[in-house]
């Protein structure tokens, strides 16, 4: 695997976000969003994700932390425990941090469905990650490198570019909470992919995924990964090839907080998500869980135990 994207170079670390002071739980959907700059919309454009280094505090990170390991802690067995959701505690900040707002209220929606009480766009998955050092991926899992749908077919996920305008369709946004050196297991790309013309090689051209593709060695051999400290920011589409990696990194876990987002107009994972808890949020972080609709009365933009995506 190249490595090649360091923190500090084209990935936008000119322009990172400061590290916030530590916020109390539901701060969040009240502050400013911080603006996408045309450096990470280019090189999102250009590569299908961008890192954003360094935007917690070393607060927020071991607060994180606690809560992360606390959650998977009952069936956690030096094996990855996937699956344990980022809806809650000071987990649930990162689902609306300034942020992620700045970057998502440029590829995900268009201005005039940005408000002041509630989001331009949807948050329809979230998992916590944990993996210990010598943790294996698997092909029969996300260690195949996948996407969503293929990337050069027209459908209602894809990473699309109009009249100058971006629109990443199925985004994940991920934070890692550990430090990651590239090379040693974070998530890996094929940069460029998402706007792929040709199919990637395999016999079936629906496949969202490299298998038996006679290339596939080439495949990995182009996908590249970053290095990161914890409190950073990957933002990809998931039109993107991406796979997940063999944590190798003999020096800490893995810890990472998986939270995907889709337009207020489109549906790919089921929510999975109690009302209760959603009920418990600030109004405005509750409109990212609203139905996935809009025509109708003044449009869609509050959450409700009656307007939830299912
Ligand atoms: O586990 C990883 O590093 C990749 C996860 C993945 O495939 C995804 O978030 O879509
Ligand atoms: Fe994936």
């Amino acid at each position: 695997m190249s490595t090649i994207t360091k923190p500090g170079n084209e990935t936008g670390a000119d322009s990172a976000v400061e590290p916030a002071a530590a916020f109390d739980a539901d701060s969040t959907s009240a502050a400013a969003p911080v603006p996408m700059t045309e450096e990470q919309k280019f090189f999102f454009d250009l590569k299908g994700w961008i890192l954003v280094p360094s935007v917690l505090s070393e607060t927020e990170i071991e607060e994180m932390k606690a809560e992360a390991y606390a959650a998977v802690k009952p069936d956690y067995q030096g094996k990855n425990s996937d699956l344990q959701q980022g809806y809650q505690g000071m987990l649930a900040n990162l689902l609306d941090h300034p942020a992620v707002v700045g970057i998502l209220n440029e590829i995900l929606t268009e201005p005039p469905f940005v408000g002041d009480d509630h989001y331009g766009f949807r948050c329809e998955n979230s998992f916590l990650m944990v993996r210990e050092p010598g943790w294996e991926s698997t092909v029969k899992g996300t260690g195949l490198p996948h996407v969503v749908r293929p990337p050069q077919q027209a459908n209602a996920m894809r990473y699309q570019v109009q009249g100058g305008k971006i629109f990443a369709g199925l985004t994940r946004v991920v934070w890692e909470l550990e430090e990651v050196r590239a090379g040693y297991g974070g998530t890996s790309f094929l940069s460029g992919s998402h706007k792929a013309h040709f199919n990637y090689g395999g016999p079936d051209r629906y496949r969202p995924n490299i298998s038996e593709s006679p290339w596939e060695e080439s495949l990995y051999a182009a996908m590249e990964d970053y290095s990161c400290p914890p409190g950073s920011m990957l933002v990809f589409t998931e039109s993107l090839i991406h796979a997940a990696n063999d944590w190798t990194n003999p020096d800490n876990r893995r810890c990472a907080v998986f939270n995907c987002y889709n337009s207020i107009w489109a549906q790919w994972h089921r929510l999975n998500l109690d009302h209760e808890v959603i009920d418990k949020m600030p109004p405005k972080r509750q409109s990212l869980f609203r139905g996935a609709w809009q025509l109708g009365g003044d449009g869609n933009r509050t959450y409700s135990a009656d307007n939830r995506s299912v």
